[in-house]
């Protein structure tokens, strides 16, 4: 099996954690490059700020391609969701989500819709129809303009204390049967997993054919690794279903950016081992 493997980071300081050399990513990009990532995964807020293309720039001069566009910043930095009830703030984050289909399409890259669907409450918790309801008039509203472009957007399912729209892999497919667009496809998270899902394995196989990215971490948000989730049985079941393609890592910057980085390379280093003795 052939995995590409991609790091999450971002080129600003951001509410959003599990970033790696946030605000330093001129220094992280070289570390990256060398510890022999193919990729990164682009974690940002507004897609036209220069920060971006310098950004972009940098990694192609270290030979890393952009794998994603992570696009939760725009609400944990700028409050802005798809399921906002305040319709300005929602057209805002439609106009944020088509500049973010264009830099995707450039880059060739797919984007992640996880954070910026927004948590599906504000001071009462009683609206989740109405917020749900505008996350789907939203995905409705910027799918053709995905297709168009032809990229692919994932939804990510996220655990429930991040957000009440969309915590387990039946909710997303539910969801992306009901929305039928081959440019609607889901990304798998096993930190979320790991909370949401009855069986982690199972809920690999039950969304095989579907699955377009992953994102590893451990069972604490850290590198895969230091917390106790069985990779091993995940990557058996990874050649199980045929997934190809990138495995992307999104952990916390903990006990440091470059040892975070470090433990993942050489976490990834074993994952290809075993996965080469099945
Ligand atoms: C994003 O990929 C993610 O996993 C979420 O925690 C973002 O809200
Ligand atoms: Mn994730």
């Amino acid at each position: 099996m052939i995995f590409k493997k991609s790091i999450s980071v971002s080129p600003i300081k951001t509410g959003f954690d599990p970033v790696l050399f946030a605000g330093k990513l001129e220094d992280g990009i070289p570390i990256i490059a060398d510890l022999g990532f193919d990729a990164i995964e682009l974690s940002i807020k507004d897609p036209n700020e220069k920060i971006i293309k310098d950004t972009i720039k940098t990694a192609s001069n270290y030979g890393l391609a952009i794998s994603t566009i992570a696009t939760g910043q725009s609400y944990y930095n700028d409050h802005i969701s798809l399921s906002d009830l305040n319709e300005g703030r929602r057209k805002s984050c439609i106009s944020r989500m088509a500049a973010n289909i264009d830099l995707a399409s450039s880059l060739k890259a797919v984007i992640i819709i996880g954070g910026i669907r927004g948590a599906g409450y504000d001071s009462q918790k009683s609206d989740l129809p109405r917020f749900m309801e505008n996350f789907k008039k939203s995905l409705n509203e910027i799918i053709p303009y995905a297709e168009k472009k032809n990229v692919v957007l994932l939804l990510e399912p996220i655990n429930r204390y991040e957000t009440m729209l969309i915590n387990d892999v039946t909710q997303a497919l539910n969801l992306i049967d009901e929305i039928k667009s081959e440019n609607l496809k889901i990304l798998l998270d096993t930190y979320h997993m790991n909370i949401e899902e009855r069986s982690i394995e199972e809920s690999f196989r039950k969304a095989k054919g579907c699955i377009k990215y992953i994102h590893l971490a451990d069972s604490n948000r850290l590198a895969p690794g230091w917390g106790h989730i069985n990779f091993k049985s995940i990557v058996s079941t990874l050649n199980e279903i045929g997934y190809e393609g990138f495995i992307g890592f999104e952990i916390l910057p903990k006990p440091s950016d470059h040892e975070a980085a470090v433990q993942t390379k050489d976490f990834f280093d074993l994952f290809l081992r075993e996965s080469k003795d099945h």
